[in-house]
């Protein structure tokens, strides 16, 4: 059976970004494969954090993943900090068959490490070795496929380069896995500056739908999506950015194709084809908001689901540790 693991930062809610661009395949996947997914909390902490709502926000993501569908019955759902002791030991056997230089070039960190400024900020080494840690994520759980978004595709290449070597150098330990993107809306972009991916760090969230937005937040921030002064609305990345950005999101919300919303809303104005994007994430929205809204009436159940997943996680990744140390020859305890 196909292996599945991906994993998402509590650094703040979940947006539609990370809900189409991966959640949905997350959903999609536990029909076929064996899934695991993954609070990854030990990267929240790269660009400083606030210890004071680190441990909510873990929860509260992994309530997110469950109202939008994750499956506790189906799937295995852990915090990575549960499993440190493994996760962080792989990550140093990894490390010695990673470049700093691979490292440096890697886009998400120059671009993130051009965000750190101010008298007393420092580009953390945590920042660098990011991907180090997020390929022993992926490489301890067998992983075949990993459902991200288009932002992650540089990772998951890393990740491959950092096991083969691993295999190549040590003996086949590891199964090298492959990036899976959504059809629609792999990297969904800020409404405000459709240029730019929606992120949980930007500045300002009038560019960014929260899962847990109402439906009038939702509607304000559709209506005020940044456009261009034409009037068809038509699918074209590079000059209609803004548009095209709004039949992705309505395309991947409805399951509709881009072709077929661009007949039906060609001459319909902008107005009126906003209405419709926004009404859709409405729909789309509801009842995760809704199941949401009841998971986190009982954190209590929310924290056993996670021992489980976390002791299930264990059963498959500290063998994985465990035969690359011996692959490394080291002085077994
Ligand atoms: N805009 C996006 N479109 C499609 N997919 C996206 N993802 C994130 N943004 C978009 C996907 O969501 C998953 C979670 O990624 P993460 O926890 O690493 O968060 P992130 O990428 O750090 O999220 P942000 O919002 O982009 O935060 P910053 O600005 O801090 O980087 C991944 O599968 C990602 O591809």
């Amino acid at each position: 059976m196909t292996r599945v693991f991906s994993g998402m930062q509590p650094t703040g809610g979940l947006h539609l970004g990370n809900h189409l661009g991966a959640l949905v395949n997350w959903v999609r996947m536990q029909d076929t494969a064996d899934v695991t997914y993954c609070v990854v909390d030990l990267h929240a902490i790269t660009m400083g954090h606030d210890p004071a709502i680190l441990a909510d926000r873990t929860l509260g993501l992994a309530m997110e993943f469950v109202a939008a569908g994750v499956d506790p019955d189906r799937s295995t759902l852990f915090v990575q900090s549960h499993l440190g002791d493994v996760h962080a030991e792989m990550t140093w056997l990894f490390s010695s068959v990673t470049g700093v230089g691979e490292l440096q070039k890697m886009p998400q960190y120059r671009e993130k490490s051009e965000r750190v400024t101010g008298k007393h900020a420092q580009v953390t080494a945590g920042l660098l070795t990011y991907p180090v840690l997020q390929t022993s994520d992926i490489l301890l759980y067998d992983a075949d496929e990993v459902p991200v978004g288009e932002d992650q595709r540089h990772h998951i290449e890393i990740a491959r380069d950092i096991g083969g070597r691993f295999n190549h150098r040590y003996g086949d330990v590891f199964v090298l896995p492959r990036a899976i993107f959504p059809e629609a809306a792999a990297r969904v972009m800020d409404l405000q500056d459709p240029t730019a991916k929606m992120s949980a760090s930007a500045d300002s969230d009038k560019g960014r739908i929260n899962l847990q937005d109402d439906p009038d937040r939702i509607l304000k921030k559709v209506r005020s999506a940044q456009t261009d002064s034409g009037r068809d609305v038509a699918y074209d990345r590079a000059d209609k950015a803004g548009i095209s950005n709004l039949l992705e999101v309505m395309s991947a919300a409805t399951g509709r194709s881009i072709d077929d919303l661009v007949e039906e809303y060609a001459d319909a104005g902008y107005g009126t084809f906003k209405g419709a994007v926004a009404e859709a994430v409405v729909e789309l929205l509801r009842p995760m908001q809704e199941r949401h809204a009841e998971l986190a009436a009982d954190p209590g159940e929310m924290q056993r689901i996670l021992a489980d997943g976390a002791a299930k996680a264990r059963e498959v990744s500290a063998p994985r540790l465990a035969a690359a140390k011996d692959a490394m020859g080291f002085l077994p305890a």
